[in-house]
């Protein structure tokens, strides 16, 4: 592999789940990772990387690293196990899915369940897919992370595309709408960041004052869950101010006039009213966003982890579509860029090969499939995901997985909160040990990702093991075999324009390829917005608005676990919990390599006044708790919360946590208005002191 070897060292792609996507070089002394960099020739990249992925070479040569295959000797959940070879666990699989596939209810008894442990198109979305889908197995919705948001962004841009995200450097005023990039985009921030030395204005809107928040020029702090009523309230005041792009409108849009008229529903005092904020401070920004130009939003999860969260997504799209913001490079808005690679996921994931009629299982619900799914889940596969630590609920999940009847196999590196629950755990690669090619979801390049070391003890890449599984069940299908290259090959179409002029060849060589886009790259100012008639949609057609499950005209849905929603509920339990991304965790990966997540015990930020009422302080020992469940935490008391708000930067694992839980104890599987998407920060608990134990 050392044809890979760029300069000094191996290249190589970040495979975490991150919008930055950073090009590394790696460097190996014996067999062995011992330094990992972020490229100085890969503008994205601009030469540096996190302090997580820095410590990649720990993560990588971890004594904990699973080597072989084992299987349980202990009872379920007691993460005992004993090692056995590759053969006898294949075999084990083999059968056990076969003679579940070939029992009452077919093979649709067998859930695969897989997230971000590497977000490459081989080992992230390739043969698993196609084994899955050749075996009959239940379809896994995967709704944990974006589908709230992609359903609303879809209904008014048409496709996940936006500004290039370098262009932020250039813009005059930059909204971080629900977004920390200090912590969950570092690359991102530092193009805010210079625009900012520029004189740029940096708005953060955000419940809690992130670290980005508390670097912002302006935190305006609405309630959470609000935000479709704040986009619709400065939508509203554009209009009656005039502060419009006529003619862009004009030509580039539809359905301006009925949500304008939506929009006149929402006067600032009724929005000041929904969002917990002056009305003075509505007007404020809305000055702001329609006054001189570029603006750029860079809006991410934080508002769409609620029961609104499509619908405050698609209030928010219009904002830009108003102002003509889209005229300018670094004007209009970034949710995610995945939507400018030409990828070929049928070829990828070949879901014709499903069986037609087959289930879905969201995977926001996890627990409710494992305990009530009818016919039963009989048989779990897990790879790239952690779901007892990550997914809603996990009193339920946990339940679900400690069930006798369960056949539950894990494909992992380290032995998480899941793998404890397996029957079978299965060795897996690192990014430095397989092969992968990226894409990113906020620049606009492609990334290869050679191994650079061998594989640790008998570790298998993802795409090896799906190979071996096929061979096991005896599926003679051609497209399972596939090896790793001609998959990363065939992953694009390369007849398409955003590829003309790139070659494969090159990103052997280089390592990365920018995607054929001009530069600099404003791509909608002058419309041909990717909808059926190339325009911005303020407002959609019945059909097309039953069909995607949304109103016809954006509007403002509460969230499900609030005061306006569901008071008696909020009576009981009047904090609402947010558990965003903490800087030095990844999900719940990194949370066992000390050296980077090793920040103490869980914690809870509280306001003072709410820590008043209930007696606490700094240091006090606290269970945050509903009826779905609880976790411990210790309490910091803050003002960077507002009263009535709490915040967990998540996520932690379980088993590090005294109590055995995490915030996922308490959050909710109750889904997105549209897009089927996971509710984390629509959850309402109550907190109290831990008495000390006698
Ligand atoms: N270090 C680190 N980086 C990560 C991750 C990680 O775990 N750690 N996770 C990665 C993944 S998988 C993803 S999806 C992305 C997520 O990326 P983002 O969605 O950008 O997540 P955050 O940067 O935490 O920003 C979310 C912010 O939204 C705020 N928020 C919560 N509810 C609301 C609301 O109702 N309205 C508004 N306006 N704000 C709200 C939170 O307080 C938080 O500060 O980050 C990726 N990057
Ligand atoms: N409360 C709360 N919960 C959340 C969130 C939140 O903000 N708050 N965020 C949610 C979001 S945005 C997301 S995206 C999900 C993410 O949830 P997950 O996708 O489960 O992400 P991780 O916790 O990083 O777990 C990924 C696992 O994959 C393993 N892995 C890595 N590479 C490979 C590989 O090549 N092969 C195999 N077989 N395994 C591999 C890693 O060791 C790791 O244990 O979590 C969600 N959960
Ligand atoms: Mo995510």
């Amino acid at each position: 592999m050392s044809a890979h070897a760029a300069g000094s060292g191996h290249f190589g792609a970040c495979p975490h789940d991150c919008p930055d996507t950073c090009a590394l070089r790696l460097q190996v002394v014996d067999g062995r990772v011992t330094e990992v960099a972020g490229r100085a020739d890969h503008p994205a990249t601009d030469g540096f990387i996190c302090a997580k992925v820095a410590h990649s070479p720990e993560r990588i040569h971890h004594p904990d690293r699973l080597r072989t295959p084992l299987r349980r000797i202990g009872p379920k959940g007691s993460g005992r196990f004993a090692p056995i070879g590759w053969d006898e666990a294949l075999d084990e699989i083999a059968e056990r899915f076969g003679a579940i596939a070939a029992g009452p209810d077919g093979p649709q008894a067998i859930l695969p369940y897989s997230y971000s442990g590497t977000l490459g198109f081989v080992q992230g979305g390739s043969l698993d897919l196609r084994f899955f889908h050749r075996l009959g197995a239940s379809r896994l919705d995967r709704t944990i992370c974006s589908t709230a948001g992609e359903a609303g962004f879809r209904a008014s841009m048409g496709a996940m595309v936006g500004m290039d995200v370098a262009r932020f450097a250039d813009a005059r005023l930059i909204v971080l709408w629900g977004t920390n990039p200090i912590s969950s985009s570092i690359h991102l921030w530092s193009r805010v960041a210079s625009a900012q030395r520029r004189g740029a204005m940096v708005v953060a809107i955000d419940p809690y004052r992130s670290l980005s928040a508390a670097r912002a020029n302006w935190h305006l702090a609405p309630l959470p869950g609000t935000d479709a009523a704040l986009a619709l309230g400065l939508a509203h005041l554009l209009i009656r101010d005039g502060r419009l792009d006529r003619q862009w409108i004009d030509s580039h849009t539809t359905g301006f006039a009925a949500f304008a008229e939506r929009a006149g529903e929402y006067p600032p005092q009724r929005v000041a009213a929904i969002c917990g904020i002056a009305e003075a401070d509505v007007e404020r920004l809305a000055a702001l966003y329609g006054g001189q130009g570029p603006s750029a939003i860079r809006f991410n999860s934080g508002a769409t982890r609620h029961g609104g969260g499509a619908s405050a997504t698609r209030a928010i799209s219009c904002l830009p579509a108003l102002t003509g913001a889209w005229r300018h490079a670094a004007g209009g808005m970034l949710l995610s860029s995945s939507g400018w690679y030409p990828v070929d996921w049928d070829g990828l994931g070949r879901p014709d090969l499903s069986p037609p009629g087959t289930r879905s299982i969201n995977m926001s619900q996890l627990g409710e499939a494992l305990l009530s799914a009818r016919p039963p889940v009989r048989a779990l596969y897990v790879y790239n995901s952690n779901p007892a630590a990550v997914a809603p609920d996990s009193v339920a999940v946990r339940k679900g997985l400690a069930r006798e009847d369960l056949f539950t196999v894990v494909h992992e590196l380290f032995q998480t909160d899941t793998a404890d629950w397996a029957d079978l755990l299965l060795p897996a690669t690192s990014q430095a040990e397989h092969f992968d090619l990226h894409k990113s979801y906020g620049h606009l390049d492609l990334l290869l990702n050679p191994p650079a070391i061998a594989p640790l003890g008998e570790a298998l890449c993802n795409s090896e093991l799906f190979r071996r599984l096929s061979r096991r069940m005896g599926f003679d299908d051609a497209c399972l075999y596939d090896d790793d290259l001609v998959i990363a090959r065939s992953a694009l179409d390369w007849q398409h324009p955003h590829l003309a002029g790139r070659r494969w060849e090159d990103l052997e060589r280089q390592g990365w390829l920018r995607l054929n886009l001009p530069e600099p790259f404003a791509p909608f100012a002058s419309g041909g917005f990717p909808t059926p008639d190339g325009r911005f949609r303020f407002c959609l057609d019945a059909g097309e608005a039953a069909r995607r499950g949304l109103p016809a005209v954006p509007d403002f849905v509460p969230p499900r676990e609030s005061h306006a929603a569901d008071p008696q509920l909020a009576a009981r339990y009047p904090l609402n919990l947010l558990t965003p991304p903490a800087r030095h965790r990844l999900n719940s990966s990194f949370a066992n390599l000390q050296v980077v997540a090793g920040d103490g015990a869980p914690r809870l930020e509280m306001h003072p006044q709410d820590a008043r009422v209930r007696g606490l302080a700094t240091g006090t020992r606290v269970r945050v708790h509903n009826d779905r469940g609880s976790y411990q935490a210790e309490l910091v008391v803050s003002d960077a919360v507002r009263p009535g708000v709490v915040v967990s930067l998540s996520l932690w694992w379980q088993k590090h946590a005294a109590d055995g839980w995490n915030a996922n104890a308490v959050t909710s599987q109750a889904v997105s208005d549209a897009g089927g998407g996971a509710t984390f920060y629509d959850c309402l608990v109550e907190v109290t002191a831990v008495e000390a134990s006698p």
